[in-house]
Formats: C-alpha cells, sequence, structure tokens
C-alpha cells in the first residue's frame, strides 16, 4: 500500500524540489497530484519520468488525498491549510502561517521528532523557515552534550529563499551590468547582484527583522527556549544554499574535537573541516546535495565556553522539501497515518 499526495505550489522552486525529493526518496506513492492557482492550471511538471499537469487548487477534492506537502506562501496557506486539514488529510505547511500556533507541531525530524504526535490537533504540521531548519540541526547533537545558553549568528541567505523572482532578479541583474538590460531592484529592496543586502521580510518595531525573529522563535519552540539568540540576515548574491556563521557559548568547555566527534555521528550532518585553503563547504558544493555541512569549527576566545562554526546547506531541500517529505516519512514511520512499505530512509 502506499499514499495518495498532493503537492501543492507544484510550480514553485519548493514545490519542484517537494516532488523531486518524494522521487528520490522513494516515498511509496499510489497517488501523485500537482495543485496551483488557477493560473497555472494544466501547467507540466516532472515527478521521475511522469509529466504531471497542475490542477486547480479551488477545484481540487482534498478529500481523496492523504498527504498535502503545502508551498505556496503564507496567505494561501492561511486560507487553505486549516480547510485542508479539516477534510482529512495531513498538510505539511511550509510558509510560515502556522509554525507558532500551539496546536501545530514544527518539525525537524533530527531535532524534535517526537512533536509529530500532535499533528492530528488541526491535521497541520508546520515547516521551519529554512535558515532555522539547518542551524537546528547542527546546534542539537552540541546541546545535548553542553547546553548552549547563547548564539550569534549571522546568515548568507541565497535568493531561491524569495522565489524564481529572486532567482530571476539576480541573473537579469548580473547580465545587466553588464549593459544587456535594465538593472532597477524589483524584487529585492537594493541591486543584490555583485551586492549584499543585510534586510530580509519586514522591519519590526526593535529593529530585528521578521525574518531574524523567526530564526529564535523557532528555535525555541523546536530546541530549547532558554537558548538565547541574536540574529542579522543578510541576502548574497548566491543561487541556492543559504550559509550561517555561528557563534555558540555553552554552560561547559567544550573542544573543536570534542564538536567534531558530535557532529560526525549526529543524523543529518556532514563535517567537513580541515584547515586546508578550500578544507570546508561553500553553497555551491551544498546545493542539491541533503545534507547540512559544519565546517571551520574552532574555539572563540573572547568568551568562557565559545565555539565558532560555518554551516551551510541547500535551502530548497534541507531549508524546505527535503525536511517536508522527512515528515511525511515521520508520519508513516511513528503510525500517524496507516503503516506503509519500503521506501529508501534518508542517510547521510
Ligand atoms: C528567504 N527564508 O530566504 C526566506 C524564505 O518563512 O518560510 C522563506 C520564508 C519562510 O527569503
Amino acid at each position: 500500500m502506499s499514499y495518495r499526495v498532493a503537492v501543492v505550489g507544484a510550480t514553485g522552486n519548493v514545490g519542484r524540489e517537494m516532488l523531486a525529493i518524494l522521487e528520490e526518496l522513494n516515498f511509496p506513492v499510489s497517488e501523485m497530484h500537482a495543485v496551483a492557482s488557477r493560473r497555472s492550471k494544466g501547467v507540466e511538471v516532472a515527478f521521475g519520468d511522469r509529466t504531471l499537469r497542475c490542477e486547480d487548487l479551488e477545484q481540487f477534492d482534498f478529500s481523496k488525498v492523504d498527504i498535502v506537502l503545502m508551498s505556496a506562501g503564507g496567505a494561501v496557506s492561511k486560507e487553505w491549510s486549516e480547510k485542508i486539514g479539516k477534510a482529512g488529510p495531513i498538510v505539511i505547511d511550509n510558509s510560515s502561517a502556522f509554525r507558532m500556533d500551539p496546536d501545530v507541531p514544527l518539525i525537524v525530524p533530527e531535532v524534535n521528532p517526537d512533536a509529530v504526535k500532535d499533528a492530528r490537533k488541526k491535521n497541520i504540521i508546520a515547516n521551519p523557515n529554512c535558515s532555522t531548519a539547518q542551524l537546528v540541526v547542527a546546534l542539537k547533537p552540541l546541546h545535548d552534550a553542553a547546553k548552549i545558553t547563547r548564539a550569534v549568528v549571522a546568515t548568507y541567505q541565497s535568493v531561491s529563499g524569495a522565489g524564481k523572482e529572486g532567482m530571476d532578479e539576480l541573473w537579469n541583474q548580473t547580465k545587466a551590468i553588464y549593459g544587456l538590460g535594465d538593472a532597477t531592484p524589483k524584487k529585492f529592496p537594493k541591486q543584490i547582484a555583485f551586492n549584499v543586502i543585510p534586510f530580509i521580510g519586514a522591519f519590526r518595531d526593535d529593529g530585528y527583522t521578521d525574518e531574524e525573529a523567526k530564526m529564535w522563535v523557532e528555535t525555541h519552540k523546536m530546541l530549547d527556549p532558554s537558548i538565547r539568540l541574536t540574529v542579522t540576515c543578510v541576502r548574497v548574491p548566491v543561487f541556492v544554499g543559504h550559509s550561517e556563521a555561528v557563534t555558540l557559548e555553552f554552560d561547559r568547555p567544550i573542544e573543536p574535537e570534542e564538536a567534531r566527534e558530535l557532529l560526525r555521528d549526529a543524523p543529518g550532518v556532514l563535517v567537513v573541516d580541515k584547515q586546508e585553503a578550500d578544507g570546508y563547504v561553500t553553497p555551491v558544493e551544498a546545493a542539491g546535495e541533503f545534507a547540512v555541512y559544519v565546517s571551520r569549527i574552532r574555539k572563540d576566545p573572547t568568551v568562557p565556553n565559545g565555539l565558532s562554526m560555518w554551516v551551510v546547506s541547500d535551502n530548497l531541500r534541507k531549508g524546505a522539501a527535503l525536511n517536508a517529505v522527512q515528515i511525511a516519512q515521520l508520519l508513516d514511520e511513528q503510525g500517524v497515518i496507516q503503516p506503509q512499505s519500503g521506501y529508501r530512509t534518508l542517510t547521510v
């Protein structure tokens, strides 16, 4: 037996990755539906060697599927996720709409798989923000060994986090700056080609952005509310792959070698940390991969128990589509939906 699955937002960056990863991990699918807004009705998307035609969200009968992977943005999710959940399937939602709802579990399977027990409260599970997902995968094994008391994070976020329009803007601006068109910023507030922008999302009253606040509220919900975080989120001219410079303070001394060992043994993490000119991972190498890569682990000598490190992952995969598919696997493994047979579980 296998599951009837719908991907809502199937034409977007993340929707296409969801279809690709369901296939790559051999998730047991009996029926696969690509669903999108009316204007994308009939648009073709790939699912393995098959081609699916997008069905209209407004007309789709969600009572006929078991799992809905949703990546259509916060506004669509607010309008649709609860209605879909009431029709029967479990919605795994990639937007921020329900992440902080106390009746909606927010899950990274390597970090808080037990939260899946609350999946049936609203039939909605939230996927975290991409930059939080990769961070908590790297923090969890360290926090289990020595409590993290404070984290200082600076992100270097790729333009694909802002969707296809973000990728198009980097591509078109790059060409335009060499004289082949209009370089006026549209999607981003300033020029992104050959530049960096220390602003993602919207400003809050405290001077942080909502993108920055997501990192601490989501980390608190999934890992530990006692960790104090301060965050600067920066958009960089990279197509795929978010990077993070992370500095941690612990409640006891922890040596870089101990941290490397803990991270080497942790699910979802690959440590690439040689003190050589190319002994670390960059977003170009992480793009298209499953892992959260940790490099540049070193002592922070400015505080009593400090470590600094560099964390990189594919924001469309672990930051979104892969995490959503892992949640679907978790639903199956934990018996939240009916037990099914053999798909490939993720090993990195
Ligand atoms: C970005 N992280 O890179 C954002 C995109 O809360 O799901 C995802 C926003 C979210 O622009």
